[in-house]
């Protein structure tokens, strides 16, 4: 992303909130390490990489003017926040959703992604509906559902098959999608996933 916005001629810079990240594939504008990494706090507490990583998100959560102090100097920078990928952090505990409030003050919005993997089998699609709603909910903020890995989800069967067709993973799909199309149209949050994902999991509806 970083790379696709200084093609455009963007200034971009990522800031590492991931205390758990040790090498990254990008320059990290700012690094949460400076402030907590998580295998100090796993030697110095004895906690397992779980409660760790919490301990990590609540230091980051009290230490809030840090950021704004490292994000004040990339005035004019689009900035990526590259986050942990602990979905509990997203759907229960407070720490992050309170730095993503203060974020949201400061004009930033939030972006899931998702892998796109989960798209492929039926059963593992509704957990990923689930658990994208639970963080909505959670986070109570603007946010988007976007779809990642997209270049490897041809892997697990193609895309754009006709439903019933020689592709079962693809067509069974397709066809439990159906039901869950009209349970859309009672909650929003489930139809801007669903709205989004539709044409890209099933063609377009024949
Ligand atoms: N082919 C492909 N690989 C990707 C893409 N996005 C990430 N990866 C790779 O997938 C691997 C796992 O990356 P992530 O899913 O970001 O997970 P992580 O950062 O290792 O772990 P968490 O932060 O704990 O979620 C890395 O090797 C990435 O380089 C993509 O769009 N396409
Ligand atoms: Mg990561």
């Amino acid at each position: 992303m970083q790379q696709f916005l200084r093609a455009l001629g963007r200034r971009a810079a990522v800031v590492n909130l991931d205390p758990a990240n040790e090498a990254t594939p990008y320059e990290r504008a700012a690094d949460v390490a400076e402030l907590v990494t998580l295998p100090d706090v796993m030697e110095s507490l004895k906690l397992g990489p779980n409660g760790g990583l919490i301990y990590c998100m609540e230091y980051l959560e009290a230490n809030v003017d840090w950021l704004q102090e490292k994000l004040a100097a990339l005035r004019g920078h689009y900035v990526l926040f590259d986050c942990p990928g602990q979905v509990e952090l997203y759907t229960h505990h407070g720490a992050l959703r309170n730095v993503f409030a203060r974020l949201a003050k400061w004009d930033f919005r939030v972006v899931h992604l998702v892998d796109s993997h989960y798209c492929t089998d039926p059963g593992k699609f509704i957990s990923v509906l689930c658990t994208s709603l639970s963080t909505m909910l959670h986070v109570e903020l603007p946010h988007v559902n976007v779809l990642s890995k997209m270049d490897l989800i041809e892997q697990y069967g193609k895309l754009g098959e006709s439903r019933g067709g020689s592709n079962a993973g693809q067509g069974g799909l397709a066809a439990s999608l159906q039901p869950l199309c009209l349970w859309g149209t009672v909650g929003q949050p489930v139809w801007m996933v669903l709205g989004s994902w539709w044409p890209i999991l099933a063609g377009e509806p024949q």
